[in-house]
């Protein structure tokens, strides 16, 4: 069976040119002109880009005595209506539980997924078993190990431990990802904001503040070079966070940053709407930036000190956020947007000429491709690679409705934005897995991608450093002790 695309411009990371693309079972066969198949798609009129790739979701994710409302099912049918084609989540090990045990939950949730997928492993404690698990993981195809510096007395971790998983990462050319916000400040302000009866939403923003996040950055990367282990910085939401990674490349560390949609596009002020679900259903952390950020996020994807856009989605139903009436603290943290990445970030990143579409095509799928390991299967138009493809209408409009979207939640942060820019057919490994509104991919269509670990890429400035034992000075004639 093999199905051609037809009259389109081709448009990748690095090129954009008129071809037809064929497609010979799940893979593409051939790119170039007047190219024939069995069945054809007629692309005239428009681009045809390489899948999304969010590399950073939360299904069905156990978090704050509740779960994210989003599984794998909706999750995916949402992602593919918006152009993504593959996502990895997270497997978050609740304290004491092994890592290979979390990770069979996980494979069981998303057995239900629609798109292609995979996971990054969570270090939410830290053991003996932990230490000896990571190698299993890495054997299965995960080459990633997030931490949590925020959430004390949750998921966070302390420096100590952090050092030694980023040191067993090293050994075992994985990564390491951290959610960089300084957790013992945060808990501290957010004491304080409560006792001094700001309860409502708008103190979430000013219990995470930019300088929890830069001082965290800064640390963790300090801590990365130490251990000798390269960097991902997931959601970096502010200016010093960007800075401090920005300085870190500068010198020659490989350090990532991970910008979301949502903050390059909401800010603060969303915060401070009289209505309580509406600010509440934005809470997530980091909290929405104001433009001096969000101006910082977008000059990293044009120059390329950031490399990724992402979504952290984490959905919660209002009745979910509610749990947080009268405690700020308590309003589960997390925002959808994988179904909006793409048109979003087309509308206000290409439409207005902040990023060209090959960039935009770098940002969304093909610099994570590479950075994860997985490149090119997933994030090219090269013959070989999965046909992940989106078909790409840039003068189709559409206004962001909740009534309308593929994800289960009952309201949409970007409600009301209007966006030029929507896939009109996306192909999961050749398949057409959306068209015309409706998602023709199943449940458990979707397949474990293995990322295996080594990237090149990936490799650590500081691993080339020449290593010595620390060097001991022989002395004699020690004077005698005391005065
Ligand atoms: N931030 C969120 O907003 N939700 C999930 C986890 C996180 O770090
Ligand atoms: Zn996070
Ligand atoms: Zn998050
Ligand atoms: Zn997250």
């Amino acid at each position: 069976m093999t199905t051609v695309i037809k009259g389109g411009t081709v448009v990748t990371a690095d090129l954009t040119y008129k071809a037809d693309i064929l497609i010979d079972g799940e893979t593409i066969a051939a790119i170039g002109p007047d190219l024939e198949g069995d069945t054809v798609i007629d692309a005239s009129g428009a681009y045809v880009m390489p899948g999304g790739i969010d590399p950073h979701t939360h299904m069905e994710m156990p978090f704050m005595g509740t779960y994210a409302a989003e599984d794998f099912d909706t999750g995916t049918a949402a992602a593919l209506s918006g152009g993504t084609t593959m996502a990895v989540d997270f497997c978050l090990p609740s304290p004491g539980q092994g890592l290979i045990d979390a990770l069979q939950q996980w494979y069981q949730k998303a057995g239900k997924a629609r798109t292609d997928y995979s996971f990054h492993m969570a270090i939410t404690w830290w053991d003996r078993q932990v230490f000896d698990e990571m190698p299993k993981v890495v054997e299965q195809g995960i080459n990633t190990f997030k931490h949590f510096m925020a959430y004390k007395g949750a998921l966070m971790v302390n420096d100590d431990e952090m050092f030694a998983s980023f040191q067993r990462c090293a050994e075992l050319g994985a990564m390491p990802l951290v959610h960089a916000e300084n957790g013992d400040v945060v808990a501290s302000l957010q004491q304080r904001l409560m006792a001094e009866g700001n309860n409502g939403p708008e103190a979430h923003a000013f219990s995470r503040p930019p300088e929890v996040e830069g001082e965290a950055v800064n640390r963790a990367i300090m801590i990365a070079d130490q251990a000798g282990v390269p960097l991902y910085v997931v959601h970096v939401s502010c200016e010093q966070a960007h800075e401090a990674i920005r300085r870190a490349r500068a010198n020659g560390m490989r350090v990532y940053g991970e910008p979301l949609v949502q903050h390059l596009v909401l800010d603060e002020g969303e915060y401070f709407n009289a209505d309580w679900d509406y600010a509440a259903r934005r809470v997530m952390s980091p909290p929405f930036r104001n433009k001096k950020h969000q101006d910082s996020l977008w000059a990293g994807l044009a120059s390329g000190s950031l490399q990724v856009v992402a979504t952290d989605h984490c959905a919660f139903t209002t009745e979910q956020k509610r749990m947080g009436l009268g405690d700020f603290t308590k309003i589960p943290n997390g925002t959808g947007g994988l179904e909006d990445r793409l048109p979003v970030l087309w509308t206000r990143g290409v439409a207005t000429g902040r990023l060209t579409m090959n960039e935009f095509v770098a940002v969304t799928s093909t610099n994570i491709a590479k950075i994860l390991n997985i490149y090119p299967k997933k994030g090219a138009i090269l013959p070989g690679a999965d046909a992940d493809l989106i078909v790409w209408d840039p003068t189709a409009t559409k206004t962001i409705a909740a009534s309308r979207q593929k994800s289960i939640i009952d309201y949409n942060v970007f409600e009301g934005v209007e966006v030029t820019g929507l896939p009109t057919i996306t192909l999961s490994r050749g398949r057409i897995a959306w068209q015309d509104g409706e998602v023709l991919a199943e449940r458990g269509d979707g397949r474990f991608v293995e990322r295996p670990a080594g990237a090149p890429v990936n490799r650590a400035l500081s691993t080339w450093k020449e290593l010595t034992a620390p060097r001991r000075v022989e002395r004699s004639g020690i004077p005698a002790s005391g005065v």
